[in-house]
Formats: C-alpha cells, structure tokens, sequence
C-alpha cells in the first residue's frame, strides 16, 4: 500500500511535534483531516456554471449517455431552471452550516464563458462549484493544484481573494507546475468509443491523463493526519502523485491506492475517510489494498445503494454521491436528505445526520464534500495507520 514505509522514524516525530506546534498560532487554515470538528468551510457556487466544451479529457470522464448533452450544449450555460434549483439548495446548505456556528467563505462570481487561448489550446471554463477539486488543504497550507481539464485551467482564479487572504494571515500557499495542457498530455488514441472500452483501459491503467507533466486534481487525495491517501485517475497521473510525494516529504506518508473503478475521478465517492480509523468503501469499487487498512484496526463500511433515481441528470458523476459527505464533527455529517438508505446506514453508526437536499446541485458532479473544502478544523495532526 504504501509509497512510503509506515514505520514510524524520528523525522517523523519530529516533523508532527514542528507541525503541531503551529496551531497554538492560530493559523486560519488547520485541518488534517475530513472529521475533526469544522470550524471555517469554503463552499462553491453555482454561478457562472458553464457546461466544458467536449473534449477528449471531459469524454473520458462522463457517461455516453450524456455525450449528445455534452456535444449539443459544451461552452453553453447548464439548464437556467437547474441551475436555479441548484443554487437553492447550495444557498441553503450555506445557512445550515452557518446555523451550526461554521463561517463559510464563498469564491468570487466569474465569468466562465469567456474563451481563452494560450500557446497549446483555447478552451472556455467550467464552474467554482467544487472547491475539493482545486484546493487541498494539508495542515497550515493550501495547494492549488494543477487540474487537467482545460476548461479548469484557470478555475483557481475564483479561489484566489481567500487564498491571497488565508496566506496574508499565516497560511501557507503553493502552486506546483502549471500543466502546459498541450495535446501530449492526453492520449490521443484512447480508443473509446463506448464505456466499456475505458472500462477496459481502466482495468489495465490506462487513463486518458498521459505521463507528460504532472497533474492532479485535490479529490484525488483524502487526509488521515499523517497518512495522505491517492488515486491515479484519469485526472491525477504518476507524475503529480510522484510530484506530491517529493514536495510532502518527511511530512507526511503519501499512500496510492487502487479501485475496481471503471472510471476514476476523484477519491471521495470511491474511499471517503470519516472518523478515525473509520471508512466508507464503495462495495461497487473494491479497494485493492483493503487488507492494510484492516491490519491496521480500520472499521470499513460498505454504503448502501443510491437512492437516486435513473431519470435525474448526473451529468458529471456517479450516483455514488450518496457517500460524498461532509463530517461537520466525528459524530455529525451532512447527508442528502433524500438518501434514506444512507442516513439510516449513520444512524446505525451513531452518527447524527444533517439533512441537507442536494439534487440539483448534484447534477453539476459533487456531493457535500466536493461542493466544500474545509479550511479549519479543530484538532492536531495524528497518526490513524
Ligand atoms: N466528483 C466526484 C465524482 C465521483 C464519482 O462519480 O464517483
């Protein structure tokens, strides 16, 4: 499993003691991992969402069905009466949080139809919709990180005010390389003419993401205290895990992981870490390494079914949203208030249950948590494997 040995070292000891040490200076970004108790939360917005144009990267990604939406509509705006339903029920989300006693910090409205060329590709953009996705927070500091759809390249802009202002009041900030995003980081032969054809390639670790530079998308990665956990997907390659390793260093142990995933994008709907040693494993997408996890101590939950209905568009994801939760505490998560299956599976673990409904924001391709990055949380850097 490991990239790294687990053992623990003296660097190791030494590192946690250094790292620990900065919360008594109150940094206003500190957050370790996806459970301890939230305290500040940047959640994206709907405005501006603009469908990607259709390109090889965006296909690779999506569902066949949803091609002829993505070849009729790419570089236009979502559905206008969608698009208004979303931005309800995200509104809402934001009141409840802060009804709970969290800030919520929002990213600013851009302009995303805007076509933008550089010396590789002409794209227009995306959305901020999905802060998980852009920025990974590890301790006091916030990594932009280097996306692989070109209609993203520039989505860090949105984020940018409250990174500037996060560094400014102690955070630290990095950028790693910006992919060039020329055509020779895709692989122009993937022969994909249907799904199962990645599901094939996906078997045999082959993406649509090349080796060419670094890439990855902050989903990809999920936080235990010390033990950071990736997937290679078709939007985090070996060059970004192996760029994220070298820049971690002693600080923390960077583990890669593997999914019976036919379509791998991101962690967080696949293997979402939720309490200490406690994890929901899709049983759709086996984890490979599951055996470490249980020598470890881990309790490992097998979510129930989506409840989602087949007629409701996803046009960015899975159904498998319904594990895509936010832990507001160990003993709080905010759930889909239509996932009945799934909130019946916390109140068993003795879990309490915000119910937010999220549906229409779902469509757009994230779950609470992809909608949220967490800036602060309570709590210090631990060891949990
Ligand atoms: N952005 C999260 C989507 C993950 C999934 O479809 O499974």
């Amino acid at each position: 499993v490991a990239e790294q040995s687990i053992e623990s070292s003296s660097n190791y000891a030494h590192e946690t003691r250094a790292v620990n040490s900065m919360a008594r200076r109150q940094c206003p970004v500190w957050s370790h991992n996806e459970w301890d108790p939230l305290e500040e939360v940047i959640v994206g917005r709907v405005e501006g969402a603009m469908v990607p144009p259709f390109s090889t990267e965006v296909k690779a990604n999506t569902y066949q069905y949803h091609w002829d939406f993505f070849e009729k509509n790419g570089g236009k705006a979502f559905p206008a009466k969608h698009l208004e339903l979303a931005h309800e029920e995200v509104e809402e989300f934001v009141r409840i949080l802060e009804a709970e006693g969290i800030t919520v910090r929002r990213p600013e409205i851009c302009d995303f139809s805007k076509e933008y060329v550089t010396p590789d590709f002409r794209s227009s953009g995306l959305y901020s919709a999905m802060p998980r996705d852009v920025l990974l927070v590890l301790g006091d500091e916030i990594i932009e990180c280097p996306m692989a759809w070109r209609s993203r390249f520039f989505e860090f802009r949105a984020f940018r005010p409250l990174v500037r202002e996060y560094f400014k009041q102690g955070a630290r900030w990095t950028t790693p390389p910006k992919p060039l995003m020329n055509d020779e980081l895709y692989e122009q032969n993937y022969p994909m003419d249907t799904v199962e054809d990645r599901h094939h390639l996906a078997a045999e670790g082959k993406f649509i993401t090349t080796e060419y530079e670094p890439c990855f998308d902050a989903a990809d990665f999920i936080r235990a205290g010390k033990d950071i956990f990736v997937q290679r997907s078709q939007v985090t390659n070996k060059f970004g895990i192996e760029w994220m390793r070298r820049h971690l260093g002693d600080r923390y142990r960077l583990h890669v992981l593997s999914f019976d995933d036919p379509n791998p994008m991101h962690i967080d709907a696949t293997f979402n870490i939720i309490g200490p040693g406690l994890v929901l494993s899709n049983p759709d997408r086996p984890c490979h390494q599951i055996e470490h996890f249980k020598k470890a101590g881990w309790t490992i939950i097998k979510p129930p079914a989506p409840a989602m209905p087949d007629s409701h568009p996803l046009w960015m994801s899975s159904k498998w949203l319904s594990m895509n939760v936010l832990m507001l505490d160990p003993k709080r998560v905010v759930v889909d208030s239509n996932e009945v299956p799934t909130i019946k599976m916390f109140e068993k673990l003795g879990i309490e249950c915000v119910k937010v409904s999220l549906r229409f924001a779902n469509s757009l391709g994230g779950g609470f948590h992809c909608w949220t990055s967490d800036i602060r949380r309570r709590g210090i850097l631990e060891t949990y494997f």
